[in-house]
């Protein structure tokens, strides 16, 4: 049996290839694509197609994490915001426990008459902290406050202040400070200040205070006094 076709020539069936080949060059080209292999293909002097696909497929799976990343950054950042939380809430304490011994104010009130007697101040003997202020109030005038030379931690800054005015002294120098109103030192109106370690000069201030109250007139004894709740 015999077919028609196989009747035409070879050079027939040659231009009849190359015409199937014309009409379709694209899926031509697309078998070419088909049949790389899922490998690399590396020719000289070109990139390989098969790791370029391979490294555009490890870096979209690393665009991937990513995308995957943030959250776990924000996991992350979480954590740590919880851990500094955590971290504060356990500085809370020592955080209160500044807060509640910040700087204090006292008040030292000038008086003609109080417990201690005629002429004194009140509180007369004071016990504060490094950084503490004392205001010195003239709730009856006619008075100071002055601090006593030798009386004094060594370095510690003096004041003088104004009959009948309020002095404000804040207190950095740690040690024993004496203080007087001038004008009624001779009725002993003095007053005693510790501030933190009072043992810093306190022998200093009682050998002074002894010299100090031959200048009294009266209530001699006052200075010592105050010197011993020290
Ligand atoms: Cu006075």
């Amino acid at each position: 049996m015999t077919y028609p076709f196989l009747r035409y020539s070879r050079a027939k069936t040659s231009i009849m290839l190359v015409l199937i080949q014309l009409a379709c060059p694209a899926s031509a080209q697309n078998s070419a694509a088909n049949i790389r292999p899922v490998g690399s293909v590396c020719l000289a002097g070109q990139a390989c197609v098969g790791a370029t696909a391979e490294a555009i497929a490890k870096s979209a799976s690393a665009e991937e994490l990513k995308e995957t990343m943030p959250a776990e950054a924000e996991r992350q950042s979480e954590t740590s915001v919880e851990a500094s939380s955590a971290a504060l809430a356990e500085s809370a304490p020592v955080e209160e426990l500044a807060d509640a011994m910040p700087a204090k104010e006292f008040e030292v009130t000038m008086l003609n008459q109080g417990t201690d007697g005629a002429m004194v101040f009140e509180p007369s003997v004071l016990k504060i902290a490094v950084g503490d202020t004392v205001i010195f109030k003239p709730t009856n005038p006619g008075h100071n406050s002055a601090s006593i030379a030798g009386m004094i931690p060594p370095g510690a800054s003096s004041w003088d202040g104004g009959m009948s005015q309020e002095v404000k002294i804040t207190f950095i120098e740690e040690g024993t400070y004496v203080y007087q109103c001038t004008p009624h030192l001779m009725m002993a109106m003095v007053g005693v200040i510790a501030v933190g370690d009072a043992s810093v000069n306190l022998s200093a201030v009682k050998a002074a205070a002894s010299d100090k109250k031959s200048e009294f007139m009266m209530s001699a004894q006052r200075l010592d006094e105050y010197l011993e709740e020290i």
